[in-house]
C-alpha cells in the first residue's frame, strides 16, 4: 500500500477507534449526570471532529513501540474531552460567539447558555478521571501514571491553553509582536497539542530521547497547526470550515493580520520542517509521521 491511502487508511481507522472510546465516555458520564448537562456534553463530545489530538497520542505511542488496546484509545480520548470543553467555551457569546461549529449548531444555541457553560466545565475533571480509569490498566510505575495526569492537567491550564486563551482575548485590537503571537499560539493550541504526543510517549515508557524528540515535533506541528487554522479562517467559507470564519469579526490577533497570507504559509511550512526534523534525530522518522505534518498544513477545515 502506498504512504497517501495507507495514511488516509490510518486516519479513518484511528477515528474510528477514539470515536468508540468516546461513545464509551459518553456512556460512562450519562451514568453521572443529570441530562440537562450530559445531554450538551454528548452532543458536544460525538459532534464531528477531526480528533487530531488522540490520533497524534496514539501514533506517539505506537511509534514508541506500545502495543495497542482499548485502554490506550481511553487514554488517548481523555485529551479529546478537554478539547471539547474549550471548544464548547470558545463558542460562547463571551468569547467567538458563534451559531455553527463542526457544521452543527453550537451546544449553547441548542441547550442554552447556562447549562452548556456548565457542563463543558463538568468536563474538565471527568477527563482526568477517563484518563486516569484507563491507567489503571498499564503496566507503568505510579511516577509515570502522575507525569501523564500532571501533562494533561498542565498543558490544559494556566501555563497552556486555557491562559493562551486569556491572551487571545487580551489581544483583540492590538498589534502583538511575533514573539508575542508564537508564546500566544504555543500556549492557546500548541501545548495540547504537544501534550498529545508526550502522553502517548509516556504510556509507552519511551527513552528520554525519544520522548524530547516527539515533545519536540509537538511544538513545532501545534504552532503550524494554529497557523494554518489562522489561513483557513481567513481564506476558506464557512460550508468547508463548518464554522463561520471570526478572527476578522473579532479583531483577532493572528499570523495572517501580523504577517499577511503569503508569509504566514511559508512560516507554517518552516514550522512544519522544523518538527519534521526533531523526529528525524532519535530515529522516529516513520512516514505516517511525515503524512500527518503535511494534512495539517494540507486540510481544508
Ligand atoms: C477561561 C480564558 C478561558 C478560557 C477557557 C475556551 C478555552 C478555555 C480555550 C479555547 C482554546 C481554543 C479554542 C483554541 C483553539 C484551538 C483550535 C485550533 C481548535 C480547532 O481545533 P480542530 O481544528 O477542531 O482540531 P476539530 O473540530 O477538528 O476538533
Amino acid at each position: 500500500m502506498d504512504v497517501e491511502s495507507d495514511l488516509k487508511t490510518f486516519l479513518t481507522v484511528e477515528k474510528e477507534k477514539v470515536e468508540e472510546s468516546l461513545d464509551s465516555f459518553s456512556s460512562w458520564i450519562q451514568k453521572r449526570l443529570p441530562s440537562r448537562y450530559s445531554g450538551p456534553v454528548c452532543y458536544s463530545v460525538m459532534g464531528e471532529g477531526k480528533r487530531l489530538r488522540p490520533i497524534l497520542c496514539v501514533l506517539g505511542y505506537r511509534a514508541t513501540g506500545g502495543s495497542l488496546n482499548s485502554d490506550m484509545y481511553d487514554l488517548a480520548s481523555s485529551i479529546e474531552v478537554i478539547h471539547t470543553y474549550s471548544l464548547m467555551h470558545d463558542d460562547l457569546p463571551c468569547m467567538d460567539d458563534a451559531d455553527l461549529r463542526r457544521g452543527r449548531t453550537t451546544p449553547h444555541r441548542v441547550f442554552g447558555h447556562e447549562d452548556v457553560v456548565k457542563a463543558a466545565v463538568l468536563l474538565i475533571p471527568s477527563a482526568s478521571l477517563w484518563a486516569l480509569k484507563a491507567l489503571e490498566n498499564f503496566v507503568l510505575t505510579d511516577s509515570i501514571k502522575r507525569k501523564i495526569i500532571k501533562e494533561l492537567n498542565g498543558a490544559s491550564g494556566a501555563g497552556g491553553m486555557v491562559g493562551g486563551q486569556y491572551l487571545d482575548l487580551l489581544a483583540e485590537s492590538e498589534n502583538l509582536t511575533p514573539e508575542d503571537m508564537q508564546a500566544l499560539h504555543q500556549k492557546k493550541t500548541g501545548a495540547l497539542l504537544r501534550a498529545s504526543l508526550t502522553i502517548g510517549a509516556l504510556a509507552a515508557n519511551a527513552e528520554q530521547d525519544q520522548l524530547e524528540s516527539l515533545e519536540a515535533f509537538g511544538h513545532w506541528l501545534g504552532l503550524a497547526f494554529q497557523i494554518k487554522d489562522d489561513l483557513l479562517d481567513a481564506t476558506a467559507s464557512t460550508e468547508d470550515l463548518g464554522k463561520q470564519p471570526s478572527d476578522r469579526i473579532h479583531s483577532k490577533s493572528t499570523y495572517v493580520s501580523l504577517y499577511g497570507i503569503e508569509r504566514a504559509s511559508q512560516i507554517a511550512l518552516e514550522m512544519k520542517d522544523r518538527a519534521l526534523e526533531s523526529i528525524c534525530s532519535a530515529g522516529l522518522d516513520d512516514a505516517r509521521f511525515i503524512k500527518l505534518a503535511d494534512y495539517v498544513l494540507e486540510r481544508t477545515k
